[in-house]
């Protein structure tokens, strides 16, 4: 993928196979993929250039064992920055976050170990979450004397809801399992999550790209929006998404009896 080539990173990897799947890979496992400022440049340098380059669905795990331990603690202290310093680091968490959640392409997060605190950020600016026996949820903020600074307030509290995110900001609860599936914080709990992950990548990237371009940034635009606007914005999205070739196809075999019926297994 040509507008991927010519890009190089230090603390991600990034791949991509020949159906379009990229993989991106969260790279600083000795520090348990803190992510540090340099981290969340590379992902606005990436997320800018990924819309671009072709991709038709992309893979988000990490190295090591664990998915992402938040804000590097040690550089933030080091820092010692001013209010001001840290509420531009947060601009820059939302430059990348939002890059991916309004993409347009479906991004899957593989989760193992630690997704807390900016981790938990992060895995939530994907389009779906897949967890497996070893992944466990937290936001140890209030325990650092911290607050959520990458976009958990919207992010996390659209997934579990007001109250349970401020019991773990407050508490420091962990989620995992089934529990996890059960509040929102992951869709899937399997063996596997990167074999999983890579199964969704694959057949969401069977969609036309058009739709999943809708799928994966209207949703997220709508919901900032009235329901009075909203319901425009979706007639609007649904006019030029329904009427595209690619899905003039589809409907055709559905009329002549040649595509698959939505029927249970
Ligand atoms: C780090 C970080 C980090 C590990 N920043 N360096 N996030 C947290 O409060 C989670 C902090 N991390 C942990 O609780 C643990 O590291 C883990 C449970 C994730 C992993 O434990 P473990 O035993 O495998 O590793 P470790 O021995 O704690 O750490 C290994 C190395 O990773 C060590 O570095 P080393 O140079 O001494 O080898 C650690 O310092 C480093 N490391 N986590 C920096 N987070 C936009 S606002 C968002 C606010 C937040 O994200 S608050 C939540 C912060």
């Amino acid at each position: 993928m040509a507008a991927l080539d010519d890009l190089s990173f230090s603390n991600l990897a990034v791949s991509a196979d020949a159906d379009g799947i990229a993989t991106v890979t969260l790279n600083r496992p000795a520090k348990r993929n803190a992510l540090n400022a340099a981290t969340i440049e590379e992902l606005v340098t990436l997320f800018t250039a990924l819309p671009k380059s072709g991709a038709r669905a992309v893979v988000l795990r990490a190295e090591g064992t664990h998915f992402c331990a938040g804000l590097d603690l040690v550089e933030h202290h080091a820092e010692d920055r001013s209010a001001a310093d840290f509420m531009h680091v947060c601009l820059r968490w939302h430059e990348a976050f939002n890059k991916m959640e309004y993409s347009g392409i479906p991004i899957i997060a593989a989760l193992k170990g630690a997704v807390v605190g900016g981790g938990l950020e992060l895995a939530s600016a994907a389009h779906i979450r897949v967890a497996d026996a070893t992944t466990y949820f937290a936001l140890p903020e209030g325990q650092r004397g911290l607050f959520t600074g990458g976009g958990a307030t919207i992010r996390v509290a659209d997934l579990v809801g007001k109250a349970r995110m401020i019991d773990m900001m407050l508490t420091g609860r962990i989620y995992k399992g089934e529990e996890a599936v059960s509040v929102g914080l992951c869709q899937y709990l399997v063996d596997d999550s990167e074999a999983k992950a890579f199964a969704i990548a694959r057949a969401a990237a069977e969609n036309p790209p058009l739709s999943n371009f809708a799928i994966c940034s209207a949703i997220s635009h709508m919901q900032n929006m009235s329901a009075l606007d909203a319901a425009y914005a979706e007639a609007v999205v649904a006019g030029v998404v329904n009427t595209q070739a690619a899905s003039r196809d589809r409907l055709r075999a559905f009329a002549d009896k040649t595509a698959p019926r939505v029927r249970p297994e």
